[in-house]
């Protein structure tokens, strides 16, 4: 009888070909109305003798017909996993599903350019604060009270503070200059680019901008070196073999002598050309440094000269790029971006350096 019951069980577990087949073998046989279960339970009624028999004959019936439905599962579940994996393949060369990416400011890209253009030339890039004291925004500068040039900068006033002293917010990188010729001793060479404010708001003009200054403090230096540096990061910035430049007498308190640079340009449909043409450009102001903001700084005139400059970094985006308005620049509307805004890792964007 046990015989013949374990045949069967066996060949049924042996032919199921799911596991849920294989479940309805295990119900069938060991569940709670299984056949083996029926027969364990049939023990009761047996005499003490009969049962010392059938008992540990049943019991190892069950294992038996346990084991085997255990190694069935395993192989049925090997089985499966086999299937899935022949059936779910990855195809590696479909395309990526493109993911919205974060544009580059046009400011942030240019500064970058000019940060490389600048190292090659052997300048570090140095910065200070937003708000600054009227030491370094104006009187080391040569622009003392009362001075007209302090009119001329639309200065944001902070309220004074317990001592009655009215900070400012920088209306140029130059204190950043001051600071840096009062702190290091020559030979100095740094750019100092940053967020600069003066009150004035119009289709070129924002209440806070960006400059880029550059300063250059050592023995024996003269208005040659100037034009040279200039000419190299023009030229390097615009992207043309030798920018023509054009040096107008100007007048900065804090340069003598000063000078307003122009680039050589023309309008081609639309579209500004540098280095060609006979339109000119203007895109900074320069000059051999005061000896009035040496001597502030404690840096001796009689031994060092030093040349400075400074051009607006957004005209200088706009100049490059092609934008017509700089409101845009700080509205943060994400269209504007994604049109004038740089692709973080697309190569052709950083500046090529300085040729040759
Ligand atoms: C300009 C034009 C000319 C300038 C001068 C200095 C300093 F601190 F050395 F005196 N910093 N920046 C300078 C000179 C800035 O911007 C149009």
């Amino acid at each position: 009888m046990t015989d013949h019951l374990e045949t069967t069980l066996l060949a049924e577990i042996n032919a199921a070909d799911s596991l849920d087949a294989l479940d309805a073998v295990r119900v069938k046989a060991l569940g709670k109305k299984g056949l083996v279960t029926g027969q364990m339970k049939g023990l009761g009624s047996m005499s003490p003798e009969e049962r010392r028999e059938a008992g540990p004959a049943l019991n190892q019936l069950k294992n038996r017909i346990n084991d085997a439905i255990a190694a069935k599962k395993a192989v049925l579940e090997t089985a499966a996993l086999d299937a899935r994996l022949a059936e779910e393949r990855l195809d590696m060369t479909l395309p990526v599903s493109p993911r919205s990416q974060g544009r580059i400011h046009p400011i942030s890209q240019v500064l970058d350019e000019l940060s490389e253009i600048f190292a090659d030339l052997g300048f570090a890039v140095a910065e200070g604060p937003h708000i600054e004291d009227d030491f370094h925004n104006f009187t080391a500068l040569n622009i003392p009270e009362h001075h007209p040039a302090r009119q001329m900068h639309d200065t944001f006033y902070m309220r004074p503070d317990e001592t009655g002293e009215r900070k400012v917010l920088r209306t140029h990188t130059s204190p950043v200059q001051i600071r840096t010729m009062q702190t290091q001793t020559p030979p100095i060479r740094i750019i100092a680019p940053g967020r600069t404010f003066r009150s004035d708001s119009d289709a070129t003009h924002t209440p806070m901008f960006h400059q880029i200054e550059g300063l250059v403090i050592d023995k024996d230096i003269h208005m040659g070196h100037l034009k040279g540096c200039l000419e190299a990061w023009l030229s390097a910035f615009f992207e043309v073999e030798k920018v023509k430049m054009r040096f107008r007498p100007s007048y900065f308190p804090f340069t003598e002598p000063s000078a307003e640079v122009d680039i050589n340009c023309t309008l081609r449909d639309g579209t500004l050309i540098v280095g060609e043409g006979d339109d000119w450009l203007e895109v900074m102001g320069c000059g051999m440094v005061n000896p009035h903001v040496l001597t502030a700084c404690e840096v001796d005139p009689n031994i060092y000269q030093g040349f400075a400059f400074g051009a607006g970094l957004d005209r200088l985006a706009m100049l490059k790029y092609g934008m017509t308005d700089l409101r845009p620049f700080f509205e943060s509307d994400l269209r504007w971006l994604q049109h004038y805004g740089f692709q973080p890792l697309s190569v052709p964007t950083l500046a090529g350096g300085l040729s040759s």
